[in-house]
């Protein structure tokens, strides 16, 4: 498994501080035929101009090769289903999601994110044995190829096959509610946990979307499973948040949250945001006829606010399109970089 359990570091922002704008430097360089930033990134030799770092922390059983890395981290996904809203099953032919998480990885994507189950609203559930054998082949294609792999599934015992294969990352959009053994499993497997709020299965979600103070009943109900997680004998410093845009939440209550990332980083732990090509993204670009734009349309939107969340914080933004994304996430790093800086330059450093 490509992880780096023995972070004695672990819990704080780390101090590798050449990252964010060395790879805003690169980014621009890297224009004309070079291939666009490269599944691998290479070593940064530039140095620092400006004191500071941007990364939110990272959690601690995260690959180094990541940790290194000063920005918002970019998941892509590979949906290997034939019927997510995001992308219709257009992946899920083994050799094709190979393909497309390889080409994720080429356009910018640190991280890929395999999902073998739709969560769509109203999607009924599959077997384990169906979603094991969507997954897992290419999962081992993925892992040979050298990419950092999270497995979205809200089943334990997948999730702990998966990460004997090899996946670094957990992505529970259950939280740990989908399957009382999650936590204790991935707790003993030693990957990154990403629980997600969740409030019921696909099938019913939108009925239980009632709130009377989304952020605030987000940010507690995450916090409860946090502590279910720890009591189960996972470590807090390899828990990610996850707001779950769109699981249970209407339209409007979308926005409050990516507005009050602050509320949900306030519990001390990375936060993962998710609104790629989103229903509510949809709606927001509707046309005089009031008809959301179809998800393929939805990928500017997407990038606008994978920047406004990295300006934020969050430690990663999970998108469909890696491209923009990955642009967007480096101009985040050096726009925060010379905001916190700014106080402690000179008027001979800026240039
Ligand atoms: N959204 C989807 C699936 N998995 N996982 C996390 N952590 N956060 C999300 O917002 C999320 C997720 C929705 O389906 P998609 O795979 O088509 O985007």
């Amino acid at each position: 498994m490509h992880v780096d359990a023995g972070r004695e570091d672990g819990w704080h922002p780390h101090r590798h501080v050449s990252g964010a704008w060395a790879d805003a430097q690169r980014a621009d360089a890297g224009r004309g035929d070079e291939p666009h930033h490269g599944a691998v990134a290479a070593p940064v030799a530039a140095e620092q101009p400006y004191p500071g770092t941007v990364s939110p922390r990272h959690p601690a059983p995260l690959p180094t090769s990541l940790t290194e890395l000063d920005r918002t981290l970019v998941m892509g996904v590979v949906n290997v289903t034939p019927d997510s809203f995001s992308d219709g099953g257009r992946w899920f032919e083994p050799d094709a999601a190979v393909e497309h998480g390889l080409q994720l990885l080429a356009e910018g994507a640190d991280i890929l994110d395999l999902g073998g189950e739709s969560t769509r609203p109203g999607a009924a559930r599959v077997s384990i044995e169906d979603e094991r054998a969507r997954v897992l082949p290419v999962l081992r294609a993925l892992v040979g190829a050298g990419a950092v792999v999270s497995i979205d599934t809200s089943r334990a015992e997948l999730a702990d096959e998966a990460v004997q294969l090899g996946a670094a990352i957990v992505n529970d959009v259950t939280g740990g509610l989908g399957d009382p053994r999650m936590h204790a499993t991935v707790a003993r497997s030693g990957a990154v946990y990403v629980a997600m709020h969740w409030r019921g299965p696909s099938a019913v979600m939108d009925d239980l979307a009632r709130y009377g103070d989304v952020v605030a009943e987000v940010s507690d109900e995450l916090v409860e499973q946090v502590a279910l997680a720890e009591a189960a004998g996972l470590a807090r410093e390899s828990i990610v948040l996850d707001p779950g845009l769109g699981f249970a939440k209407p339209g409007a209550d979308n926005w409050p949250l990516l507005a009050h990332l602050d509320a949900l980083q306030a519990v001390g732990l990375p936060v993962l945001v998710g609104a790629s090509r989103k229903r509510f993204l949809g709606h927001l670009l509707a046309g005089r006829d009031g008809q959301p734009v179809p998800p393929e349309e939805r990928d500017a939107a997407t990038a606008a606010v994978s920047a406004l969340a990295a300006a934020a914080g969050a430690w990663c933004v999970r998108v469909h399109a890696a491209r923009a994304t990955a642009d967007a996430v480096r101009v985040a790093a050096a726009w925060t970089l010379a905001r916190r800086t700014d106080a402690t330059m000179t008027g001979d450093d800026r240039g």
